[in-house]
């Protein structure tokens, strides 16, 4: 079952999961941000997909490298209504058929920028703390059920729309983000979905990290006087 704000988009994906033999996909368009739609969507679900087996929460976005002091509110509020409550919506419409069939996975999409501070992280940074946190409490609430919980933090992936969404369709500046190292691609962070999910059912991968090699650490920033 796929959702997405764009219906060629999906349509697009459709079209290649058929070509993959896919026995059945379920499309319905749905910006996470719309809860009343997120909760009309699961209501509305075909028989065939009733039983959600995996939720990927997927949807989110970064908007902006500016100095707190400095950013667009209007972008911030777009951060937190995406990736706080869009996902925190989608799970909770999903997650009672998980429970009632003692049955399910929950794979959250979160970042490395929710682990470690970088200038201009700032809300989206702090979003994706909140989706490291939440899938930890969840995995507290779902303590005795068959439901798993992971957290997939990437660090920096091309070739997915992330950097030119984050500076506003300026395709350069977004290359120029991955200019002169190997960053990880959408297909590295699909097979760790892929891998978490495919564990045995009685192992929880809380959460997985991954970075390209040339993305590490700079160290704690001092300004010194003088
Ligand atoms: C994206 C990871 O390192 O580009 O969430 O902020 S990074």
């Amino acid at each position: 079952m796929l959702t997405g704000r764009r219906e060629e988009m999906l349509r697009a994906v459709v079209r290649e999961c058929d070509a993959l033999g896919a026995s059945a996909v379920h499309q319905a368009t749905l910006d996470v941000r719309d809860r009343a739609r997120v909760e009309r969507v699961v209501d509305d679900l075909p028989a065939p997909f009733l039983n959600v087996s995996i939720l990927v929460n997927n949807a989110g976005l970064a908007l902006g490298l500016e100095p707190a002091h400095a950013a667009n509110v209007d972008e911030w509020e777009t951060m937190i209504d995406t990736n706080v409550k869009g996902l925190a919506w989608v799970t909770r419409a999903i997650l009672p058929g998980m429970v009632a069939r003692d049955r399910g996975h929950v794979i959250n999409l979160g970042s490395v920028a929710g682990e470690y501070a970088y200038p201009g992280g700032n809300v989206y940074g702090a979003t994706k703390a909140f989706v490291r946190n939440f899938s930890m409490q969840l995995r507290a609430d779902l303590l005795g059920k068959r439901v798993r919980v992971t957290d997939v933090e990437p660090g920096m992936v091309e070739g997915t729309e992330f950097s030119v969404v984050r500076f506003q369709g300026d395709v350069d500046k977004a290359k120029n983000v991955y200019r002169g190292f190997q960053p990880l691609t959408p297909d590295d962070i699909a097979e760790t979905v892929f891998w978490v999910s495919s564990q045995p059912p009685h192992v929880n991968v809380n959460s997985i990290e991954l970075m390209p090699v040339m993305q590490s650490f700079a160290g704690f920033a001092i300004k010194r006087e003088g």
